[in-house]
């Protein structure tokens, strides 16, 4: 079993944390909660590049090792980070979790040392119609991001 966690937070009271685990070579199971987020749907993405020198905008796109573009997680189409929306109660938490094939914690597309993205607004899953539909979903601002690490 492999696991790895990251802590998000920002300075507008937005925080959280993030836990993986990987048994063998199956499914990632992702695990997370959070406060301090608007309700509704908020865009939830695996960023390639654990950088956040500039804050979350230095995180890359979307972890895209097999050049696809943008969609849902069920979707053929889809960059291996793209977890979907993750869906914030009135009172501003989330709980949530994720089962996903595309995002190992080890081998050549681990995403050890990449970065997880909470996003301002919904993710539209590749189907808005927008510019940016099939590059980011149109999931607006980064809010808040995290350095996915090995846990003990
Ligand atoms: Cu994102
Ligand atoms: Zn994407």
């Amino acid at each position: 079993m492999v696991k790895a966690v990251a802590v998000l937070g920002n300075s507008e009271g937005v925080s959280g944390t993030v836990h993986f685990t990987q048994e063998g070579d199956g499914p990632t199971t992702v695990t997370g909660t959070f406060t301090g987020l608007k309700p509704g749907l908020h865009g939830f993405h695996v960023h390639a590049l654990g950088d956040t020198t500039n804050g979350c905008m230095s995180t890359g796109p979307h972890f895209n090792p097999a050049g696809k573009e943008h969609g849902a997680p069920e979707d053929e189409q889809r960059h291996a980070g793209d977890l979907g929306n993750i869906t914030v109660c009135e009172d501003g938490t989330v709980n949530f979790t994720i089962v996903d094939k595309l995002i190992p914690l080890s081998g050549p597309n681990s995403v050890i040392g990449r970065a997880v993205v909470v996003h301002a607004d919904p993710d539209d899953l590749g189907k808005g119609g927008h510019e940016l539909s099939k590059s980011t979903g149109n999931a607006g601002g980064r809010l808040a991001c995290g350095i996915i690490g090995l846990q003990g």
